[in-house]
């Protein structure tokens, strides 16, 4: 049965920064996030600005980067408006409500005053969502929950991913969907963000195992995140960036019909 598409499901959206970034897909023809994992300010810069015209989330693991300052914020949230991108910070909250709900919006990093999503594995049980929302939610921020991971013996399987779509369902407010290998549900309208992506290596040597654009996204992804296939050692990052987006727009188009 074909899907629909990007921008019709904006319009059904009830979350407005799901609606949002549905609409930004749909304007930009991109459904191709950058995993960002550098650890400099220059470099994590120059990915922003030099791969933002193809991508439509700039993903970002913060607390890798060696030279953080305020300014390095303030220069990615220039970059996503020039290029029209939404920032994803890739944190992974795994504690109770009120510790998470400290970490995202305090520390040094403030991600809630920056992230317009993040992401957290449900391993705590609800109060991890209520406690992030009560920072993420007066912000229009979202959150994704680690309902899968692409990593070999992965214990995100079964009933635990199955309790994650449940903990989800309870929380439309502030879920907009799951970091996952495929869509899990049709009871709402949730996003899917699928890393481990790779169009020329199948694993890293460190557990990470790779599946291309074309096979997460018949799956049922919306979103395609590719970090080292596109700026790994010896890659024109550019022409990177343009295969991988090409390879999943056509992947999604091919979903539609
Ligand atoms: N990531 C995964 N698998 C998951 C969840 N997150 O790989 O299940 C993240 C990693 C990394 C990116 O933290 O930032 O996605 C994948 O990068 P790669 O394409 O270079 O392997």
């Amino acid at each position: 049965m074909p899907r629909p598409s990007y921008g019709e499901r904006a319009k059904n959206q009830k979350n407005p920064l799901a609606q949002g970034f549905l609409e930004l897909m749909e304007r930009k023809q991109s459904n191709l996030s950058v995993a960002a994992d550098v650890s400099s300010k220059a470099e994590l810069l120059e990915l922003a600005n030099v791969l933002g015209p193809y991508i439509c989330l700039f993903k970002t693991h913060i607390d890798i980067v060696e030279d953080f300052d305020q300014d390095l914020v303030d220069q990615l949230t220039a970059l996503a408006k020039k290029h029209d991108f939404f920032i994803f910070e890739d944190r992974k909250f795994a504690d109770i409500g009120n510790t998470v709900r400290l970490q995202y919006e305090k520390g040094v990093y403030h991600i809630a005053d920056w992230a317009h999503i993040t992401n957290a594995h449900p391993i705590p049980g609800p109060g991890i969502i209520t406690g992030l929302a009560s920072a993420g939610v007066p912000r229009g921020r979202g959150l994704l929950l680690l309902a899968e991971m692409s990593s070999a013996g992965s214990l995100a399987t079964g009933t635990y991913t199955q309790s994650t779509i449940d903990m989800a369902l309870a929380h439309p407010e502030f879920v907009i969907g799951f970091v996952a290998s495929r869509r899990l549900t049709d009871q709402a309208d949730f996003l899917y963000m699928s890393p481990g992506i790779g169009l020329d290596v199948k694993g890293d040597g460190h557990g990470q195992q790779y599946r291309t654009p074309a096979q997460a996204i018949e799956g049922g992804s919306d979103v395609v995140i590719v970090g080292r296939g596109i700026y790994g050692p010896g890659k024109d990052r550019v022409a990177e960036a343009k295969r991988y987006r090409e390879a999943s727009w056509a992947a999604y188009l091919t979903s539609l019909e």
